[in-house]
Formats: structure tokens, sequence, C-alpha cells
């Protein structure tokens, strides 16, 4: 585990206390924002809570739109942190991928447009892969992983809803995620365990995001 710097994580929190507001939905790969400030972007199967993370980061009840119903995000949104016109980074909230329950149309062209984003963004710095903690990873996930491995594309496990699991459930959880991502040669060692719901492991995610904006020279 990389030990936390507690400035860089009090520097953390106050990005992401400033400013962030929505700037861009892209429901086609022609109608993505001009590239500008290093982006971050959180996939992961639907329902699993991409949009409920991205509020729990920025401490906004509603700045992504949330629900208990799978295939609530259906474009790729763009949300940029800190002054507009300067900002340092976007957070981006992508749809949903494993669920059946829409048209073959519609999942056909969600997936081309986040396998398009995904394979051909260079100011995409990183990809965090939301997994449900649990369920553990299921075979869309390791799908991503495949794709996001391919296009040598660096990404993160992120575990969610650490607040319904069990200590036990929690450890083995970690590990097989571990154990999965070993061999892959684009994935970030670290999992983070969060929850937007009562915060745990916000706070490190935040420093995880500055530390990689800090490395890529990105002044914030
Ligand atoms: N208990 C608990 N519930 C959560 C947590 N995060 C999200 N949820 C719930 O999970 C459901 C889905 O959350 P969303 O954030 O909309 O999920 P999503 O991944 O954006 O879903 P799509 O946009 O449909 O792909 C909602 O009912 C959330 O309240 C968490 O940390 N703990
Ligand atoms: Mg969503």
């Amino acid at each position: 585990m990389i030990e936390s710097d507690p400035e860089l994580f009090e520097r953390a929190r106050k990005l992401f206390a400033g400013n962030c507001e929505f700037i861009w939905a892209a429901a086609k790969i022609d109608g993505l924002p001009p590239m500008g400030p290093v982006e971050i972007a959180f996939a992961g199967r639907s329902n699993v809570g991409k949009s409920s993370l991205l509020n729990a980061l920025t401490g906004r009840k509603a700045l992504a739109r949330t629900s208990n119903t799978p295939g609530r995000t259906q474009q790729l949104n763009f949300f940029a942190m800190g002054t507009p016109g300067e900002e340092p980074m976007r957070l981006v909230d992508m749809p949903g991928y494993g669920y059946a329950a829409v048209s073959k149309e519609k999942i056909s062209t969600w997936t081309k447009l986040m396998h398009a984003y995904l394979r051909g963004r260079a100011s995409l710095a990183r990809v965090f892969v939301l997994v449900d903690g649990r369920h553990g990873l299921k075979p869309p996930d390791l799908e991503m992983f495949d794709l996001l491995d391919s296009s040598a594309m660096s990404y993160q496990v992120i575990l969610t809803k650490k607040d319904e699991c069990k200590k036990s459930e929690v450890d083995a959880r970690l590990e097989s995620v571990r154990v999965a991502l070993a061999k892959r040669p684009a994935a970030h060692p670290e999992i983070i365990f969060t929850s937007s719901e009562n915060g745990e492991g916000i706070g490190e995610l935040r420093e995880g995001i500055a530390r990689l904006m800090k490395e890529r020279g990105t002044e914030f």
C-alpha cells in the first residue's frame, strides 16, 4: 500500500472542496469535447456506484445523477474541477456496462462510445474501474481490463459500497482483486475500498488522484 502523505492529502481535500461543474455530455464519439486538461474517468458495471462516487469525491449531493435503476447514466458526462478556463482536471462519469435490460442498439452505441473514448484519448490519465464490493469481479469487468491492458491505458480498481460489506468480505474481496490484477500490465496495484454512503476511502481516493496529477506535473 502507498503510504499517505498528510500534506498531499490536505491539498487533495482542498482541490475537491473547490469549484466543480458539469461542462459537457457526449452521446457519440464525434461529440466529445475538445481535449484540454487531464481527464480521469469512472467506469464500471451499471449500478456499481460511479455517479455516487463522483458526488462523494466532490462533496456534492447531486452533481452527477444517480439512481436505483441500472442504466441511469447514458452519456459521457464531463465535469471540470477548479476555475473555469484554467481547470487542472476533468472528471468523466461513464455509462455502465453489463446491463442487459436496455435495447441491443443502445448497448452497442454505448459500448462503441466507451471503447473509442478509452482507447483514443491522449488527455485521459487514468480510468477508475469500479467494482461492487458485495459481488466482486464479474466477466464484463475482466473484459474491461482486457480492453485497457490492450490499449496500455492506466487503470485502477475501486471497490464500492463498503458500508454494505462485512469485515471478512472486505478482506476476501481485496485479496481476490489483487490476485486478478497481479499479471495485468496496465493495472495500478493499489486497490481502494470506498463507501459513498459513509465516506470511507474517499479521502484516500482524492489523495490518489492528487498524486497522479503531481506525477504528471499538473499544477493544482
Ligand atoms: N450502500 C451504498 N449504496 C450505494 C453506494 N454507492 C452507490 N450506492 C447506491 O447504488 C445505486 C446506484 O448508484 P449510481 O451511483 O447511480 O450507480 P452508477 O454506477 O452511476 O449506475 P449507472 O449510471 O446506471 O451505470 C444507487 O441506489 C446508490 O444510492 C455506497 O457506497 N453504499
Ligand atoms: Mg451513473
